[in-house]
């Protein structure tokens, strides 16, 4: 058997036994529906009641291995939003004001379906990344970046294999939308993990750069740009051939910091809101392409600010380093 890989789970797919791990090369819809039985529950890992979203901290039966679990609803389906309340039981008016009314309202099983994301077995790290935690604001200069962020990322063993299983096509290869195989410009374009596939309107892609060398924004520099440019026109091209979307719906950026240091690019629908897109943390691909026209070597002159959390290590080193006093 393979080495474990982060992988999601949709349909409700088994958790029990060796279906657990998914193999390289096993397809990414398995279409099973058995349960989560066997599971429970140590510790509430965060609460997102805007996004509608729970993370828990959990156990298999049988094991010792540590799971994370993230549960998330779905946004309502419109095609089938009709049929949905045609089913749909009313349990209890809640409020009667004149013209206004409000209801307790339970829908048909087929459509109370929630999506779940499995990390098994799961690291302190991903508990950790999981978790609700302290942010800090750090306004990081190129040499901040040599002396602690780039020996601290250097230092992290927090694991991309799961890139490498998407770039050699063991694991989603199903779910590629578009391919570009050059080995210095291309790349894989694919959902990302935290799309449903289903609703337009939050989708949500990852272009995966073929290079391996590239960490993140402060590797860019004048060379990067055929790969960059390649990226963003391929990547747009690819998004309206398969969705029908236009790239002024599109929000095209790069995190920074980013979770993963293996270069890529986030495609999200504009009315999306999801994590990380705010200031703090997401770039413009256009904004970045444009800086490197002007300044090849523009992200290793700027001074850049991001985010940490109480326990990314980042933080640790930041604070050895005497940063937040
Ligand atoms: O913060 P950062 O820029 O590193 O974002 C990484 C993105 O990769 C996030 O939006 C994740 O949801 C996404 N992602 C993470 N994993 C582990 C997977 C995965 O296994 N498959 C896919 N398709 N996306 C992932």
């Amino acid at each position: 058997m393979s080495a474990p890989i982060d992988t999601m789970c949709e349909n409700n797919e088994t958790l029990t036994g060796k279906k657990r791990r998914l193999e390289s090369g096993v397809p990414s819809d398995t279409g099973t529906d058995e349960t989560f039985s066997g599971f429970s529950v140590d510790k509430i890992l965060r609460e997102d009641t805007r996004h509608k979203v729970i993370t828990l901290q959990g156990k298999f039966e049988g094991s010792e291995d540590k799971a994370v679990l993230l549960l998330e609803k779905r946004p309502f389906d419109r095609d089938s939003v009709n049929k949905l309340l045609s089913t749909v039981t009313r349990t209890k008016q809640t409020l009667k004001n004149d013209i206004y009314s409000t209801f307790d309202t339970v829908p048909d099983p087929a459509f109370a379906g929630f999506k779940t994301t499995m990390i098994y077995p799961a690291t302190e790290k991903h508990i950790m990344k999981y978790s609700d935690q302290e942010v800090w604001v750090v306004r990081e200069t190129p040499e901040l970046y040599n002396s602690v962020t780039l020996p601290s990322i250097e230092a992290s063993n927090f694991s991309i294999q799961w890139v490498y299983n998407i770039l050699e096509k063991k694991t989603e290869a199903d779910r590629i939308v578009f391919e570009d195989s050059d080995p210095e410009n291309g790349f894989l374009l694919l959902p990302d993990m935290k799309w449903d596939r289903k609703d337009l309107d939050s989708l949500y892609l990852v272009a995966i750069a073929n290079r391996r060398r590239m960490k993140s924004l402060r590797d860019l520099d004048e060379s990067s740009l055929p790969l960059l440019r390649n990226i963003l026109k391929k990547g747009k091209l690819a998004i309206k051939d398969k969705y029908g979307i236009p790239e002024s719906k599109l929000r095209i950026y790069v995190h920074y910091q980013p979770s993963y240091y293996h270069f890529h690019v986030h495609f999200t629908h504009v009315k999306l809101d999801p994590p990380g897109s705010g200031v703090l943390h997401a770039h413009l691909l256009d904004d970045i392409i444009d800086n490197i026209e002007h300044d090849g070597q523009c992200y290793k002159k700027k001074t850049m600010c991001f985010t940490v959390r109480e326990n990314d290590d980042l933080k640790k080193h930041y604070a050895e380093a005497g940063y937040f006093k």
